[in-house]
Order: C-alpha cells, then sequence, then structure tokens
C-alpha cells in the first residue's frame, strides 16, 4: 500500500480524438477519412452510427475547454484530423481546419492548459487509402509532409506532440481483422501497416524536433499485458509470440533500435519483411521525451493444441479474421470478471506490471498514461445525475496503481483519463460511454458525471487517499 500522493509536477488530463467528437465532417473544406467511408458502409458499426456530427465539438470546442478548465486539468489530449488539415492527404493544407486547430489550442492555454496534440488517431485521408493506404511506403512520407504543415502552423505552443495513436490498432484491426477501418482482411499488409506506421512515427518525429525544438515529442502505445494460463513451456511461448506482434512490433524499433528477431521468425510465411529499408529503423528510433501508455484490461493465452474447441476472446470484437498475424495456434481466453461494457477485464495490477516492465527494459524511459478509463452502461437518475460510482471505482484502483508502480521507481509523469466525452465509440458507435461528462446525443447536453466531481477532487489534491469512493 502506497501513500497515494501525487506530487505537484503529477500532470492530470483528459483525452478526445478528432473523428470521436468533432463531428462537422463535411464542413470548412474538411475531406473524407477512412472512418468516414467504414462507418457510412452499412453493418460495419453498431446501429449504423457515424462520426458525422458526434459530440458537436467542432462548434462547441470553446464550451468543452471550460468544462476541461473546471476540471482543473494540468493537460488536455486531443487528436488532429488529417482530413480537416490537408484533405486529400497530399499537397495543399486547408487553412480553415489549421485554424480550427489554432484556436482550440489558444483556448487551451488561456485557460493555463496543456495542449497535448496527436497527429494520427486513426483517421487517414480516404484518398491515401485509395492508393494503398499504411501497407504502403509513401503514407509514410505523407505523414512527413502533414507533420511538416501542421507543426509549422501550432509548433511551439504545442506543449507535447504525439505522432501516433495506438499503431496496433491501425495496423492490425484496420488491416488484419478489419474490425476497424478500412476493414481490410491481409495479414501481410497488416505487418507492411505496422512498419510504415513506425517509419511515420520516426520521419515526424524529426519534423518535431526541427521545426519545434521546445516541444516534447512523444507516442502513444497501446501495450498489452498477457498472461500464460499455466506455466508450461508451450504457454510462455504463446505469451512471447503475442508480445512481439502486439508490444514489441513498435517498442523494438522505436525504443530498441531494431525489429525483434522472434517476430521477423514468427512471421516469416506471412511476410520476408522486405518493406523493411536500410536506415529505416534508425529513423523510427528518434528519441522520445515521453512514453505514452493506454491501457484497459490484461489478456490471458494458451497454446492451442490444434484439437480443443477455441475461445478467441481477445476482446477485439467478432470478426472471421484474427489479428494475431502468424499465431493461429494461440488461442485467447475469458477472464473473470467484473467486466466493463466493453467486456474487457478489469486488472489494475497488470497496470503496476506494465509500468515496472518499461522501467526495467527502458530505464531513463519517462512514461505518460495517455489513456485509461472504462465504458459502463450509465444511467441518469431522477436527480439527473449519473451515479457511475462502478467507473469512479475503476478510476481510483488504476490510479492506485500507478502510484504503486511510482513508488516502485516507474518514472510516470502523467495521467490522462479517457475519456473527457461520451463519443464515437469506433465500431460500437455511440453504444459504449467512456466519458466523465455524459452527452445528450438528442441535444448535445453536456452533463458531469459522478466520475467528472470525483476525478476534479483528485486534480486539486492530488491525493487518492482522502477521496471516497
Ligand atoms: O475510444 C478508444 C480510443 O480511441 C483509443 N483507445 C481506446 C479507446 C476505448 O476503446
Amino acid at each position: 500500500m502506497t501513500s497515494r500522493i501525487f506530487p505537484e509536477s503529477f500532470v492530470w488530463g483528459s483525452a478526445t480524438a478528432a473523428y470521436q467528437i468533432e463531428g462537422a465532417a463535411r464542413e470548412d473544406g474538411r475531406g473524407p477519412s477512412i472512418w468516414d467511408t467504414y462507418s457510412h458502409t452499412p453493418g460495419r458499426t453498431y446501429n449504423g452510427d457515424t462520426g458525422d456530427v458526434a459530440a458537436d465539438h467542432y462548434h462547441r470546442w470553446s464550451q468543452d475547454l471550460d468544462h476541461v478548465a473546471e476540471l482543473g486539468l494540468g493537460a488536455y489530449r486531443f487528436s488532429i484530423s488529417w482530413p480537416r488539415v490537408q484533405p486529400g492527404g497530399a499537397g495543399r493544407f486547408n487553412q480553415a481546419g489549421l485554424d480550427f486547430y489554432s484556436r482550440l489550442v489558444d483556448g487551451l492555454l488561456e485557460r493555463g492548459v496543456r495542449p497535448v496534440a496527436t497527429m494520427y488517431h486513426w483517421d487517414l485521408p480516404q484518398e491515401l487509402e485509395d492508393a494503398g493506404g499504411w501497407p504502403v511506403r509513401e503514407t509514410a512520407l505523407r505523414f512527413e509532409e502533414y507533420a511538416a504543415g501542421i507543426v509549422a502552423a501550432l509548433g511551439d505552443r504545442v506543449h507535447t506532440w504525439t505522432t501516433l495513436n495506438e499503431p496496433w490498432c491501425s495496423a492490425y484491426l484496420g488491416y488484419a481483422s478489419g474490425v476497424h477501418a478500412p476493414g481490410r482482411t491481409e495479414p501481410a499488409a497488416a505487418l507492411a501497416a505496422v512498419h510504415h506506421l513506425n517509419l511515420a512515427h520516426g520521419l515526424a518525429g524529426r519534423v518535431v524536433r526541427e521545426l519545434a525544438p521546445t516541444a516534447e515529442l512523444s507516442v502513444t502505445l497501446n501495450l498489452h499485458v498477457i498472461r500464460p494460463e499455466s506455466d508450461s513451456p508451450a504457454d510462455a511461448d504463446a505469451v512471447r509470440r503475442i508480445d512481439a506482434l502486439a508490444n514489441r512490433s513498435f517498442l523494438g524499433p522505436m525504443l530498441g533500435g531494431a525489429y525483434p528477431a522472434d517476430l521477423l521468425a514468427d512471421t516469416a510465411s506471412v511476410t520476408d519483411w522486405s518493406f523493411v529499408r536500410d536506415g529505416d529503423e534508425k529513423v523510427a528510433g528518434v528519441p522520445l521525451d515521453v512514453l505514452g501508455v493506454n491501457y484497459y484490461s490484461s489478456t490471458l493465452v494458451r497454446a492451442w493444441d490444434g484439437q480443443s474447441a477455441r475461445s478467441d476472446a481477445d476482446g477485439h470484437g467478432a470478426s472471421a479474421h484474427s489479428p494475431w498475424v502468424g499465431a493461429d495456434d494461440v488461442d485467447f481466453l475469458p477472464q473473470p470478471g467484473p467486466h466493463t461494457a466493453m467486456g474487457w477485464n478489469i486488472d489494475p495490477a497488470a497496470l503496476t506490471g506494465l509500468l515496472l516492465r518499461l522501467r526495467q527494459e527502458y530505464p531513463g524511459q519517462p512514461l505518460m498514461i495517455t489513456e485509461n478509463g472504462a465504458a459502463f452502461d450509465d444511467v441518469v437518475s431522477a436527480d439527473g445525475r449519473v451515479h457511475d460510482e462502478r467507473r469512479v471505482d475503476y478510476l481510483r484502483r488504476h490510479i492506485a496503481a500507478i502510484a504503486d508502480a511510482r513508488e516502485q521507481g516507474a518514472d510516470v509523469r502523467g495521467y490522462f483519463v479517457w475519456s473527457l466525452l461520451d463519443n464515437f465509440e469506433w465500431g460500437y458507435g455511440y453504444d459504449r460511454r467512456f466519458g466523465i461528462i455524459r452527452v445528450d446525443y438528442d441535444t448535445q447536453e453536456r452533463t458531469w458525471k459522478d466520475s467528472a466531481h470525483w476525478y476534479r477532487r483528485l486534480v486539486e489534491t492530488g491525493r487518492l487517499d482522502q477521496l471516497p469512493g
């Protein structure tokens, strides 16, 4: 048990992403992204929901930033919509789009809130997907050009530039299992996407270093904590294989200088990795000021004997196609509850373990929790409030887990709750609510849930030990 007290310097924030909240999908020159196409394709999202209107943040950004300020947050993590600022994904920039983010950044600074901008949270301009998408190298080069445009426009007003959000999802869910845009199910393409995302990260990182030398540079990874069903060597090998795909395919080039040899060997029947050119891994290894970690739940695996029934309970949506390229002999097992409304297990101790692993493997690398939170089936009570005690409990336990890791030496500098607002939860549409602030999608009214009140008190005091719940 730790003191559960965070220092003044610890950064408390909340996170959002452009396509999930902005709406205004066809306004002021914004072009289409792969998520517009995907969500408008029948059968792809729950209820046919799209991000066309979402939480209407494009028009309500100022009031939304007032909420950020009233929560007392020191930082706000948002993403820039590539098709809003560079509609075709190449060439001409859209001044109206740049102006929107310029107002947003200034609005944060006026409120004393540190802007943390993610360059890419999954909304690839459709034209670039039509030209091949992330499996082709040219997309990484286009990303470098896009990065140069936004850093030139917003540069040093942005405190932290985060190149990519969860490239694991972009590559494996977008191109292998197909449960995310662009919905392709091509295992070799998914691995090529992994590499071009790593390359894009490095190229954009160099741009930040050149054009905004005082800004901090980061990337956000959704690192997996993978446990074996038993202590058998076969299950240990299943963990190793999934760890290579989930974690080390990004950590390797970004922080370790190269792709891990076992990843290349495990996937040799899928691709020869000839898309990796000399010098690419060095580019991807641009030094980071902070590594962003997104964490929600843990993963339980076993080696599959090829005969017994499979569980395939990896919680990433129903698809006949696995995101786990080249790992058909690994089975994903259901985990004991309680679960969130996503069906994800609640395992705060795994977060402590993850942070300590990172400390051990990448000593001296500062860390930030750039997303953590939970969807639950919120109810508006007769008193008009949302008593989301399960979300409060989830947050409290995970923040305590971070305190535990800090106490054991992990250099975790901040925490961003996912999410500020209820929003478009990708394939799940508006059916899953992650916000600490409720959005009534009929009226666009915002209502603080109990978790928002709780979080405000935590941010104010920096002490978990004196908070109820
Ligand atoms: O909503 C997403 C977010 O866009 C990326 N990280 C996980 C969240 C919850 O699924």
